[in-house]
């Protein structure tokens, strides 16, 4: 399951996007004391899965999920204080920043002003300087114990973390820098924030909503906060939303929603594009597994062997993995049929390194 925490300060619309984007109401009262945090469920909108269940007519259609957590603020104004509640964002494998630009006079910013780029920065700070006091005890720790006995494995570990206390020490996000293969290993128990990939949402003014393509608006919108610097990063994405439009939206029908959003000249709910900008940043791709009984989205990570992959499904299909009869969506729906696919050679047997690519439409034959 993807993990993404919803961060921000107090009034930025996190809670108004989180109940939107999620079905999930359960309150979670986790361990970790600050603040409440709510957990919910989204489902990626793919299209393609949308024409599979048109082609099978399954019993059910099962999309890929993305898990968000919304944190309420410690303090009745939730401001500064409560911005970065480490314990909570620990486990989540992305950080959606939700910037308020929206002007609104009734709902007062706890820094008395709005400033989404200001934010954005106070925000990256506040990871950084979360992350500073990790890598800093980590590395007095290390050096006490390397004094008592060498360790190649250690040294490196240290080696590692000088080089991203460094990093932190010049204000650079984790996520900025190119560490790979077992460095990265070694990091990834210390759950430092800002490696985490980083989504911003700007949630707009109404006034600034103007119709067009979504990625002029997300430009346009992020030029005009101010944010150009933080998105030339690594990891780094936005999106622009209206949380008040997206209110709106999602107390119509399905069909006056469509033609709302044709109105204001777009062609999919803000929300979709965060759930979706979110499954992006993580580098996810889906397969599909289709058939009458259910058609089905799989998460993995872009890259992932078809043995893995198969693992997704059913740990029994991994071990017992004998071949991956692969089509591309493309095929699939130009043919219209799986039987018309393998008249015409499209069905491909592929073995456990093949690497599954996005839309794969997979059946696995396994030894039981
Ligand atoms: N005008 C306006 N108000 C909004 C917008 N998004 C959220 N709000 C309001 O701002 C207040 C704080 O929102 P909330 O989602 O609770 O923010 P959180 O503190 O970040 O969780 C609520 O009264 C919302 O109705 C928006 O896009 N426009
Ligand atoms: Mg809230």
């Amino acid at each position: 399951m993807l993990r993404a925490a919803l961060i921000g300060f107090g009034s930025s619309g996190k809670t108004t996007l989180f109940q939107l984007m999620t079905s999930a109401r359960e309150t979670a009262r986790a361990a970790h004391g600050k603040g409440e945090t709510t957990v919910g469920i989204s489902k990626v909108p793919d299209a393609r899965l949308d024409r599979l269940t048109a082609m099978y007519n399954p019993r059910k259609r099962v999309p890929a999920t993305v898990e968000f957590t919304d944190i309420a603020a410690a303090g009745a104004a939730g401001g500064a204080k409560a911005l970065v509640d480490v314990a909570a964002y620990k486990n989540a494998d992305a950080l959606v920043h939700v910037v308020r630009a929206f002007q609104d006079p009734a709902v007062p910013h706890p820094s008395g002003s709005v400033n989404p780029a200001r934010d954005a920065q106070a925000m990256e700070d506040e990871l950084i300087l979360a992350d500073l006091g990790v890598a800093e005890r980590r590395l007095e720790r290390l050096d006490k114990d390397l004094k008592k006995m060498r360790s190649p494995d250690l040294e490196r570990e240290r080696d590692v973390i000088q080089i991203c206390k460094a990093a932190l020490e010049q204000a650079k996000p984790l996520r900025t820098l190119d560490l790979r293969g077992e460095d990265l290993k070694r990091l990834r128990g210390f759950q430092f924030l800002s490696a985490k990939p980083l989504l911003i949402v700007i949630n707009l003014d109404e006034s600034q909503l103007s119709g067009g393509d979504a990625a002029v608006q997300i430009d346009r919108a992020a030029q005009a906060a101010g944010l150009e610097g933080f998105l030339s990063h690594a990891a780094t994405a936005a999106v622009a939303v209206c949380a008040k439009i997206e209110l709106e939206i999602a107390q119509l029908e399905p069909a006056d929603a469509a033609a709302f959003l044709a109105d204001l000249g777009l062609t999919e709910s803000g929300l979709d594009r965060v759930i979706r900008a979110s499954y992006d940043l993580l580098g996810y791709i889906s397969f599909f597994t289709v058939g009458e009984d259910e058609c089905r989205a799989w998460s993995i990570p872009r890259g992932t062997a078809a043995q893995l992959a198969a693992g997704e499904i059913h740990s029994d299909i991994a071990r017992g993995f004998i071949r991956a009869e692969v089509v591309g969506y493309d095929h699939l729906i130009a043919r219209g049929s799986m039987a018309a696919c393998r008249d015409h050679g499209e069905v491909r047997l592929e073995g456990k390194e093949y690497v599954v690519l996005d839309g794969d439409i997979i059946n696995f034959r396994f030894a039981t």
